[in-house]
């Protein structure tokens, strides 16, 4: 199919997307493209999109000592004023909503309609973080000493690494950076090699902004390249917060570097989100939970389904109309919108998703839909694959590795108690839901001995969270909370002040030290 009939083109021209790319920008200065060059390919055709050049370490350390410079200036701006430039962005980003869909459509292949919404929470966290500019509040709190004043403020940290994951190429990155910048935090953005171009086209979009106010050169940087690039934001002590979004595996090394010189990290990793369908669940809301969930965005979303923990009274019925389901879905290019499920990011993606399938079968899983690689015409990328649904079960070890693929694992349960456990019995703890209509087990479900997950849902499948709550989840997902609530705080240092407006120096805890 001829992607230039979706406009392809013309939204490239339209976010400034040239055939090649600078990588590195300190703001408005794009440094020359020195380094190894990234291709972008699109996994909607094959075919190339861009060029993007990657940063040198030399450019690097420019991009670092300008951010530097940079934080001593936009840390003394009122957050409030830092808020009125993230409310002209959430302007601009309105007006290149379509552009930047489609792109993040193209290059990534998420569908369209997922590539519009990804653009639109990027356009919520931009409002989210304008009311908080006004509301970076600490407490007060009584001094036990006479004439005196407690009280803790927030200030920012300084330069912020941001290293983002190709399945959201833009949201990430937003979430992240608009609360970053209403801090008072300088930042530096490394997307996924994978999705280069996006990060281009974000900084152009934001140039212009930061043209228009002002704002220093080194406030919003961006570099590329590959995990090397992430080693040195990672090892860098003048990057006092690194945030990471990505697998267990890469997260494992960026904690363990900036944990090493104790820095800050906030980490967004791997998931192995189940969702329990209940004897009492309401079918309708469970099915379509369930189908959006597995097979949304190709299962390339760290809150994917990737199981689903049915009660024995309704496996039967479940796995007939999921299959049903499955059946009915249309796979293609995903910026045609009659497509259900687009493609995966790329042939590697392919072959992990083959392998698991393989693995599936040595362990003793039982597929009941059938996978495969889509060839022929529409399918010249490779990239397509058939969602596949198989019974399996905790014990099994690919079950309990995130596969980044439309594979959805079944299994039966008999009591809650029984249900929850297996939820939890994975090394990963992101997403969670339930499907029931029965009070009791929906409260136990969320009571401290349910779920262990950074998010638990009750009728509502794992994914599409919404940017107001914090984000994240347990155990090997990282820890880390992004986003919505106080998900800002990570973002600042808290500093404890106490204040004597009298004329003696009483001590605490009662000391006394008289000459
Ligand atoms: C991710 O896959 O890294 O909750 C983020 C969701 C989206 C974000 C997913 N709002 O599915």
């Amino acid at each position: 199919m001829n992607n230039d009939q979706f406009g392809i083109k013309e939204a490239l021209s339209e976010l400034g997307l040239k055939e090649t790319n600078s990588g590195t920008s300190t703001g408005s200065n794009w440094l020359d493209s020195k380094g190894d060059i990234l291709e972008s390919l699109s996994p909607v055709d094959g075919n190339l999109i861009g060029k993007v050049s990657s940063t040198t370490p030399e450019q690097y350390e420019e991009v670092v000592k300008t951010a530097q410079e940079a934080f001593k200036s936009w840390r003394t701006v009122p957050a409030p004023k830092r808020g009125e430039v993230v409310r002209q962005i959430g302007e601009e980003l309105r007006k290149y909503k379509e552009p930047l869909g489609k792109l993040v459509s193209f290059e990534m292949g998420k569908s369209y309609q997922e590539g519009l919404g990804e653009v639109q929470e990027m356009i919520d966290i931009c409002d989210f973080a304008v009311g908080l500019s006004r509301q970076l509040h600490g407490l007060t709190m009584h001094s036990e000493r006479p004439n005196h004043r407690m009280y803790e403020q927030y200030h920012p940290l300084g330069v912020v690494g941001i290293i983002s994951a190709f399945n959201f190429p833009v949201a990430v990155w937003s979430w992240n950076t608009m609360l970053a910048w209403v801090c008072g935090d300088v930042c530096i953005w490394k997307p996924s090699e994978k999705t280069p171009l996006c990060g281009v086209a974000c900084q152009n979009i934001i140039n212009k902004v930061f043209a228009e106010n002002d704002v220093p050169e080194g406030v919003s940087c961006l570099v590329n390249g590959d995990y090397q690039i992430g080693e040195l934001i990672s090892n860098d002590t003048r990057v006092p917060l690194v945030s990471a979004t990505g697998s267990t595996r890469m997260g494992k090394k960026v904690g363990a570097a900036v944990g090493a010189r104790l820095g800050k990290s906030l980490l967004e990793l791997g998931g192995n989100n189940a969702i329990i369908i209940s004897k009492d669940a309401d079918l309708d809301v469970a099915i379509t939970g369930a189908l959006f969930g597995a097979v949304g965005t190709c299962g390339q979303r760290c809150t994917s389904t990737r199981r689903l923990i049915i009660h024995s009274s309704k496996y039967d019925e479940v796995k007939e109309k999921l299959t049903g389901a499955y059946k009915q879905l249309k796979i293609g290019n995903p910026l045609d919108v009659n497509n259900h499920v687009g493609p995966l990011i790329d042939k590697d993606a392919v072959n992990m998703y083959l392998s698991a399938l393989d693995q599936v079968k040595e362990q003793g899983g039982n597929i009941i839909v059938e996978g495969g690689v889509l060839e022929g015409e529409g399918y010249e990328s490779g990239c397509y694959v058939k969602p596949v649904i198989a019974e399996a079960s905790n014990e099994m070890q690919i079950v309990q590795h995130e596969t980044f693929a439309p594979i959805l694992y079944i299994m039966k349960y008999d009591t809650i108690d029984e249900a929850i456990e297996l939820q939890n019995g994975v090394a990963q703890g992101l997403s969670s839901a339930i499907m029931t209509t029965h009070m009791r087990e929906m409260e136990q479900f969320l009571s401290q001995a349910g779920s262990d997950c950074g998010i638990a849902n009750v009728n509502i499948g794992t994914s599409g969270a919404e940017i107001g709550g914090a984000f994240g989840g347990e155990k090997e997902t990282g820890g880390g909370r992004e986003s919505g609530s106080d998900a800002w705080k990570v973002y600042m240092r808290r500093q404890t002040n106490t204040i004597n407006y009298g004329t003696e120096l009483p001590l605490a805890q009662g000391i006394k030290f008289d000459l």
